[in-house]
């Protein structure tokens, strides 16, 4: 499979501001692991990250016809981009939405997501760990889950 990482705003500061929340390791080592995790299991996997939600929903859109599935984490766009949701719902490409931390023991307005339901799931709390539990549940499925 060939897998897209997409993270938003802020998420390529990782590992150099707020350890206890997002954990020590630097957005560039995220991406080495997730590409070796992928290509130990036969696949492929791309990072890219934008501070802001057009170069979030080009990505989106360029992903039709090149990636099998998404592995998204929005960042704050998660709580209010109905942009991204559409974007997401016209790409035809499923996709699983990751957040770090777990946004339920946080401030209330990150308990909502208004792109999850665009996704085949949401993954949260697990850490960095997310990506490639998300990884893992679309090789599990060995093939495209029904995504809306
Ligand atoms: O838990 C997650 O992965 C989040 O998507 C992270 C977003 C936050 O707005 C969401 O509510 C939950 C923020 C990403 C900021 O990333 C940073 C990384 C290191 C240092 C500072 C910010």
């Amino acid at each position: 499979m060939k897998f897209l990482i997409l993270n938003g705003p802020n998420l390529n500061l990782l590992g150099r501001r707020e350890p206890g929340i997002y954990g020590e390791g630097t957005y560039r080592a995220l991406c080495t692991r997730l590409e070796e995790f992928a290509a130990a299991h036969g696949s492929a996997a791309v990072c890219v990250q934008s501070n802001s939600e057009g170069g979030i929903i080009d990505a989106i859109h360029a992903a039709r016809s090149v990636y099998d599935a998404i592995i998204l984490n929005p960042g704050a766009y998660t709580h209010y981009s109905y942009a991204i949701l559409d974007a997401l719902k016209a790409a035809d490409v499923p996709c699983i939405e990751v957040h770090i931390s777990n946004v339920h023991q946080r401030e209330e307005f990150r308990r909502h997501s208004v792109t999850a339901p665009a996704c085949v799931g949401q993954i949260c709390g697990l850490g960095s760990y997310g990506y490639e539990a998300a990884m893992g549940y679309f090789l599990a499925q060995g093939g495209i889950p029904q995504c809306v």
